[in-house]
Formats: C-alpha cells, structure tokens, sequence
C-alpha cells in the first residue's frame, strides 16, 4: 500500500448494536460492541528487496486498524494458525476490571497456542484518540500491530477544529532477518541483538533507503486545510523524532488524552506512544514535495538504527490533466541523534487540558511512595562459555531497583485470582533501592541484577506515587516507561538525582499530562502519580523490546476492593491455559 487512504469515518461499521444493561461483573459499555476477527497467519512481505515471511492479522502489514468510539464494546476474535504462541495487547486501553484481555504473555494470560482461539472482550471507557495494539509475547510486535482509533461519543467535538481528514502513521522497525531468531541470538550470547535494517512509516520504509524508492508512504493533501495525523511509534527499540519539511505540527493529544494544543516543527515520540498533530496545509499549491522524516534520538553506548524513514506530503496538483513536471523536495532538519535537551524542551510543554470538560484527576494526596531505579546491569557469563555482553564474563542484563524480572511459566493475574501465588511470583519487589549510590554518576563496581520474579502488591484505591529514576551504569538513557491498565500523571522531571527533599515543591498537580507511557529522561528522573483504582495485575516495563527482554519489567498487583464493582471478574471460558 503506498498511498495512504484516508481515514474514513463513515467506514466505520457496527455489526451489533447491543443494548448492554447493567452488569456488576463488568465495566458498563455506553456505545454499541465491534466484532472483529484477527486470523494470526503467515505473509511473504518484500522491503529493501528481501522477501521475508512474516507474522501478520488477516495477511496485512501493518495490521487492520480497529475503528470505535468512546464507550464502545469491542470484542476481537483471535485465532492462531501460526507456529508462534502468540497474544495480543491493546495498548494503552485501561481495561477497567477485564484484565483477562489486557494480553501480556505469562502476566495477564497463557498464550493463545496454535489452533487455539481466544476472545478479547473489553469496553471503552473515558478514552478518545489514538492507542494501538500488538502483539506481547517475545519480539513478535515487529510485524504485529496495528491502530486503535478512539472516536469521542456521537455529537461530542474534538476541542479543536474538526479537521478535513484523520490518517494515521505507525512508524516501525523492519529487520531482513527474523526478529525471533536476532532476540534468541542476544539471549543466549548476552550481547546487544542486531539493529533494525530500516524504519517504517505504515510498513514502508521509503526513499532513502537502497532498494526502497517504490516502497514510500504518501500522503496526498490539498491546500489549505487541516489534517489530523494520528503518530503512533511501534518500533521495538527506538524512540524516534519526527518533522515534515517546511510545515509545523501542532500537538493535541498524547496516549489518548487530550492536551493544550502547542506548536513544534518536530515532535519526539518514544516506542509506546502515541500523539495526535494538526497539520494545516500551506493555502496554496506550492510547487513543491516535502519530506516527512523519522529517525532516532538515543543516548546509551549501545548501537542502534541511526537510518532515517521518508515519506512524502504531496499537494494534489490544481489541474490534474496537465503534465506535472519534476517538483523540488525539500527535507526537514531533524535535532541530532542525542539531542536530550531538545527532548526535554518538547515533553516539558506536555500539558492537560485542565478544563471542566476535561478535568485533571491527578491524585493530590499520596498513600504510598515508591522510588525505582531503572536501567541496565549485568548477569554472569555461564561458567565455561564465553559471552558478548559488556564484558566476556558477563551477559546485558536491565532491572528495576536491581531486580531482573524472571518470566514465570504461568499467568500471574491467574495465579493471583486463584491465591495460588506460591511458586509463581513473591510481593517484595523493593520499593526504594536496597543500596543507594549516585545513579547518575560513577557507576558501582559490581554492576550484578538480582533475578527473580518480583511484583509490589497493593489495596484497591492506593493512591500511588512513583519516582522512576534512570541509572547511568552502562550507559545512561531514555527508558519509556509503559504501565499497563491505568493512566497516569506526570508531576514532575529532572536531571541527575531525584531530590526527596527539593523536587517534590516543583511538581505540577495543576494541569500535568495524562499517559500511559513516559521516557524516563537520560541521566534524570520522572515523577508520575496514578490512583490504582483497577483491581488485577498490571504490567510495566521499558517498552524497549531489548530492555523488556532483558528484565526491565514489574507487576503492580491491585487487590481487590469491598464492594461487587471493585472486584475483579473470573476469567471467561476460553481463557487460554499453558
Ligand atoms: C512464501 O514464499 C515461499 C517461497 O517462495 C512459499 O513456499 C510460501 O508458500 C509462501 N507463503 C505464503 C503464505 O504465501
Ligand atoms: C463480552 O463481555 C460481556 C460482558 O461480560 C458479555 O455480556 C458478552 O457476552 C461477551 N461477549 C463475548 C462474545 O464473549
Ligand atoms: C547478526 O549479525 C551478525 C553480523 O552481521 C550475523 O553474523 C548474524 O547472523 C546476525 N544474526 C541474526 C539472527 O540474524
Ligand atoms: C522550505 O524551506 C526552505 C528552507 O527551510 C526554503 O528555502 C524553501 O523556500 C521552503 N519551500 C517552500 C515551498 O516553502
Ligand atoms: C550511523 O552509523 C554508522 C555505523 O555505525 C556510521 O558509520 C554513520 O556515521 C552513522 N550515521 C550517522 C548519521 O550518525
Ligand atoms: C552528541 O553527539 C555529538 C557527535 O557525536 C557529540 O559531539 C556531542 O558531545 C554529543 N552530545 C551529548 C550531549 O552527548
Ligand atoms: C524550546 O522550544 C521552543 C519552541 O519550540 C524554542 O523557541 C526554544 O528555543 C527551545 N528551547 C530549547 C532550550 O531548546
Ligand atoms: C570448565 O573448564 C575447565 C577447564 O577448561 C574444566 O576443568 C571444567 O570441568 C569445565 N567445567 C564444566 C562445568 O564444564
Ligand atoms: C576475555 O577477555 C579477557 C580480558 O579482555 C581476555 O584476557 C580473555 O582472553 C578473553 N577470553 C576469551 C575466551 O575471549
Ligand atoms: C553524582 O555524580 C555526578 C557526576 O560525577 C556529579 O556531578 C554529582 O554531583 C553527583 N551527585 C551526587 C548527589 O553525589
Ligand atoms: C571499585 O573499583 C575501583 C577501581 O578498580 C577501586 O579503586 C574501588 O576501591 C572499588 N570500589 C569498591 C567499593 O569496591
Ligand atoms: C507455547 O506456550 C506453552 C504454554 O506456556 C508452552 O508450553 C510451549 O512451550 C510454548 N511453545 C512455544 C513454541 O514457545
Ligand atoms: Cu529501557
């Protein structure tokens, strides 16, 4: 598909219109259920000249977008006619008390084996704009993903301009090899997995890439209006800045909230993310092709893609008969690969709406501190073998507060349900760091992650606030934090050490941004607050697929509360099982 088609909302189709009465035992749907089926198979797929055979929902890539509204039931069909375990994560999707479907393999669920089929039920709830999902299990997300557009409730207006059209932009990570086997490779090395071979926009890598030219995403626009991309960043390892030459983007809404609209020529998104920007078009047809531009923003000491994907805003030509000749392309200028304090600048202007409407419901008073430390580290060289980690003694390893979470062989929101914890996880994660050290400055000697399966277990209703402070062992940089069944609000962020004493009088409890997923600032810290108001187990973790990989991952187990509505449903029946 190398032409974008606009997003239609009249496509939009209902099959059932159920009229849900109330039901303690789930959240209450105020819109209409959307049936889709996802067949997981099997696709040849041709980028960069190298035909791969790759997994995919319906043959597509990227995958079918989900189209709802706000108060909507959605109810996806899975079944799985591929090799792969797989599950399926709708990210960003508060699933308020139907955690059964948030997705993540071995945290909310088994996974969907093959022949198997598994239905994810969930609703809607107090959520417009964009999120999306993919798969979570493994690096299987590389080919499996797809946009999840919010719209507001019928008769409810964007509070901004009703733009001309929606198209949505998925940026991704395409490898010649198969991402299974480049994960499998780093694993048992302990080295950095291969890099990406190039970025996508909506599956093309485009232009600048050898063998690519014909592969480029174009978005067609006539002057004079305004568009609302939806920027969704689906690559695995990469957060990614974004320009479109000669235009500049006005920002709306982060991760499905909206914010107070703000101008920039580029925007910095990280993997997990999404941001909704109006693009007004120039008012006449100028003459000219613009580029629109992707490419990362990194820090660490480890290598990465520093590739660039392009795609292509065409003005449709006044008169589409005459011959149109060679139009000049104009390139943004992008901020370098490590420019932090252009990060910093961008993410620092995030801000709620903070209106009657839409109101900031940041918790003001706080139940319970917790105080996480978040990078990388190190496990030890199995005896006898030598390893590609940062030394040949020693494997990459990433942890949180110095514990490397250990994937458990069972679900935990099931062994949580049934009180069968024992054996498959223990609630006494740390909640500060057992052994405090300068964590943006010199490094400690022993840079060892203790590994085991750790979650933090907490009353239904504790209002939580949460420093994630990133570490510079092995190399400081951005770690985008992603929590699983809640948003929550970013009070405040710094550089260098987090202050316990001086920090906290700086905090934004006035209009601070509403999210799912955050970039812990490279060398500093971020400070969010959320109130765990969701019973079930919530998943969080670097939404770098190398890092989740190598342990930078937890659970937050919200107990259930008093009353029928604040406990958490049984599973349905097609629940898989391992
Ligand atoms: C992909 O290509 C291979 C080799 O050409 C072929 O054997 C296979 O049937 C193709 N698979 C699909 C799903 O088309
Ligand atoms: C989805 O969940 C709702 C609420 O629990 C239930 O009424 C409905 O039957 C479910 N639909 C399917 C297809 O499982
Ligand atoms: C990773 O890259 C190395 C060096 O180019 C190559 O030898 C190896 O086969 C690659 N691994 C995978 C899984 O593609
Ligand atoms: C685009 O911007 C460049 C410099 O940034 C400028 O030279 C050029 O004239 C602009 N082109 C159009 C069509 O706006
Ligand atoms: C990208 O990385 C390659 C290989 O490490 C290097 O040669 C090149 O200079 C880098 N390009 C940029 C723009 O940094
Ligand atoms: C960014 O990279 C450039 C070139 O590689 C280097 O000169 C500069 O010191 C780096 N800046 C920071 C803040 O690390
Ligand atoms: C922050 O961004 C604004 C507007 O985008 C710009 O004017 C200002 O120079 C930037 N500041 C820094 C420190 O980059
Ligand atoms: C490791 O290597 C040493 C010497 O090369 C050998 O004596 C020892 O038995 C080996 N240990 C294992 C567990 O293979
Ligand atoms: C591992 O590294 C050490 C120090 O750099 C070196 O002396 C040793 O030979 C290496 N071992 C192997 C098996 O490469
Ligand atoms: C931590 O180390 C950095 C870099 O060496 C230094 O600038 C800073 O003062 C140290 N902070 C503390 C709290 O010791
Ligand atoms: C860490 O290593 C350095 C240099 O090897 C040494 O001087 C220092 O004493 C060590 N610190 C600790 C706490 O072991
Ligand atoms: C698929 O998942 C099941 C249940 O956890 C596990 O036993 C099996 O080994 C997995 N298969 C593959 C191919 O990973
Ligand atoms: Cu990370």
């Amino acid at each position: 598909m190398a032409t974008f088609h606009s997003l239609l909302i009249i496509a939009l189709f209902s099959i059932a219109c159920s009229m849900l009465s109330y039901n303690v035992s789930a959240a209450t749907s105020t819109g209409i259920t959307r049936h889709y089926k996802f067949d997981i198979k099997m696709q040849n797929v041709t980028r960069l000249c190298h035909t791969k055979s790759i997994v995919t929902v319906n043959g597509q890539f990227p995958g079918p977008r989900i189209v709802a509204r706000e108060g909507d039931r959605l109810v996806i069909k899975v079944v799985n006619h591929v090799k792969n375990n797989i599950t399926l994560h709708w990210h960003g999707i508060r699933q308020i008390r139907s955690g059964w479907a948030d997705g993540p393999a071995y945290i909310t669920q088994c996974p969907i084996q093959t022949g198997q089929t598994y239905v994810y039920n969930f609703t809607i709830v107090g959520q417009r704009g964009t999120l999306w999902w993919h798969a979570h299990i493994s690096w299987l997300r590389s080919t499996l993903y797809g946009p999840i557009i919010i719209l507001p409730k019928r008769g409810v207006p964007y509070p901004f301009p009703q733009p001309y059209k929606e198209v949505p932009l998925i940026f991704g990570e395409w490898w010649n090899a198969d991402t299974e086997a480049v994960i499998n490779q780093a694993t048992k090395t302990g080295g950095g997995p291969n890099v990406s071979d190039a970025y996508t926009i909506n599956g093309l890598p485009g232009l600048l890439y050898n063998c690519s030219a014909k592969d480029t995403s174009k978005l067609s626009v006539k002057p004079g209006k305004t568009y609302l991309l939806r920027l969704i960043n689906a690559a695995l390892n990469d957060d990614l800045f974004f320009s479109i030459a000669n235009h500049t983007l006005t920002t709306v809404d982060v991760d499905a909230v909206y914010v107070k609209p703000f101008e920039s020529n580029t925007i910095i998104i990280t993997p997990g993310q999404t941001t909704n920007v109006l693009l007004k078009t120039k008012p006449t047809y100028p003459g000219a092709t613009f580029l629109m531009m992707a490419r990362p923003y990194a820090t660490g000491s480890g290598t990465f893609d520093n590739s660039t994907v392009a795609g292509m805003l065409e003005y449709q030509h006044p008169k589409p008969s005459t011959s149109i000749k060679k139009l000049p392309l104009f390139k943004p200028t992008l901020p370098a690969l490590n420019d932090t304090s252009f990060v910093a600048n961008f993410t620092n202007k995030l801000r709620s709406l903070a209106n009657v409407k839409y109101p900031v419901n940041v918790p003001k008073n706080v139940d319970r501190h917790f105080f996480f430390t978040v990078g990388l580290g190190t496990n030890p060289c199995p005896k006898n073998h030598t390893c590609q980690g940062p030394t040949n003694t020693t494997m990459f390893a990433a942890s949180i507060n110095n514990v490397s979470f250990v994937m458990p062989t069972k679900a935990l929101l099931q062994s949580h349900f049934q009180r069968q914890s024992n054996g498959v996880f223990t609630a006494n994660l740390p909640t500060s760091p057992l052994i405090p050290f300068n964590y943006t400055g010199t490094p400690p000697n022993n840079t060892n992650v203790i590994d085991g399966t750790k979650v933090v277990s907490i009353p239904f209703n504790t209002s939580v606030e949460l420093v994630m402070q990133g570490t510079s062992i092995l190399g400081a940089e951005s770690h985008p934090l992603h929590l699983h069944g809640f948003n929550f609000f970013v009070v405040g962020q710094g550089f260098g050490n987090f202050d316990s004493k001086k920090d906290p009088a700086k905090y934004n409890l006035v209009d601070p941004v509403e999210r799912n997923t955050v970039g812990v600032p490279a060398g500093g810290w971020v400070a969010i607050r959320f109130l765990a108001d969701n019973p079930g187990v919530w998943f969080m973790h670097c939404h770098l697929e190398v890092h989740t990989s190598w342990g930078l991952k937890m659970a937050w187990v919200v107990e259930d509360g008093m009353l029928p509505n604040q406990k958490l449903p049984p599973p349905p029946a097609d629940y898989p099982k391992c």
